[in-house]
């Protein structure tokens, strides 16, 4: 498995799993919309999560919700560049842009962007060409349909061969685009056309994807496979956000994206001991 993230600037050890902070700035977001649309909040909030130990602050302009909206180009740059700028004169993190358009990618790339994070992949006209001139890691994730409709009827004919196929075309398709293979990293999708069933298969199952021998990024922080099975509102949702994110670590995902960074890191650290120990213990 793949160690170490090399960014532009700066690399990132992953031979432990790293935590990405979520940053929202959208007004629509479902459990923190439009707290921290004012920059001052935000950096706030940045500051807080390096405190808890983040890796990567992950800022996202377009709600990708079940049902969400379309934003349009002007509305994402306006509300995402500012906050990167910000973020990137003030700390130093690595900063993971959550989007699909490929002018917010090179605008942001530009403004020292150091990781992509899409949603959809790269499938958006110019995105495969406008990543290939540069040499920022890319992120790419698994959605079935889109947004507005993907929860209404999500099928496959066996979910983990499905994904890993798609994981497959995308790669294919960014080594023919001149993206090299180790600035990738994959990511299920958790929630992206997915029944509750579906997100807890591929969570027992995540293991599997690391057939392709690149970092695991895994996001089901707060999300619906959470709320709808215990039946808690966003808030309420953190004692199961941590448990899935635990179970993801152990199964080799790398990277995890989250809003509560303290206690994901506080309990990862308990995954790590336990883990080590265990390792000691069989050297014996
Ligand atoms: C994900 C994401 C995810 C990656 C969102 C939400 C919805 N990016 N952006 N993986 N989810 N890579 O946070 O509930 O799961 S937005």
């Amino acid at each position: 498995m793949q160690q170490l993230l090399s960014c532009p600037n700066k690399s990132l050890d992953l031979s432990t799993s790293q935590v990405m902070g979520i940053l929202n700035v959208t007004p629509d977001s479902f459990s923190d919309g439009g707290k921290f649309i004012q920059l001052d909040n935000a950096l706030k909030q940045v500051e807080q999560m390096l405190e808890d130990g983040v890796s990567i602050i992950d800022i996202g302009g377009e709600s990708t919700r079940p049902g969400a909206a379309n934003v349009s180009e002007t509305d994402e740059l306006t509300r995402v560049i500012p906050v990167l700028k910000a973020i990137k004169q003030r700390f130093d993190v690595l900063v993971s842009i959550d989007t699909s358009k490929a002018v917010v990618m090179s605008t942001a790339i530009e403004q020292g962007a150091d990781i992509i994070n899409d949603v959809r992949a790269l499938q958006n006209d110019d995105c495969l060409g406008i990543l290939a001139q540069t040499n920022v890691p890319v992120c790419l994730m698994h959605m079935q349909g889109l947004p507005r409709t993907m929860q209404q009827q999500p099928s496959y004919n066996n979910i983990i061969e499905d994904i890993k196929l798609f994981f497959q075309q995308r790669i294919d398709a960014c080594e023919q685009a001149g993206i090299k293979r180790q600035r990738l990293i994959l990511d299920v999708g958790f929630g992206f056309g997915k029944t509750l069933a579906q997100n807890y298969q591929l969570l027992a199952e995540l293991s599997q994807f690391q057939c392709f021998n690149l970092p695991l990024l895994s996001g089901t922080s707060r999300k619906s496979m959470i709320g709808d099975l215990l039946n808690q509102q966003a808030e309420r949702r953190l004692a199961g956000s941590l448990t899935t994110a635990i179970i993801a670590a152990q199964q080799g995902a790398q990277i995890l994206r989250v809003h509560d960074v303290k206690e994901t890191v506080d309990a990862l650290k308990v995954l790590q001991a336990t883990m080590q120990s265990s390792l000691l213990s069989e050297e014996k």
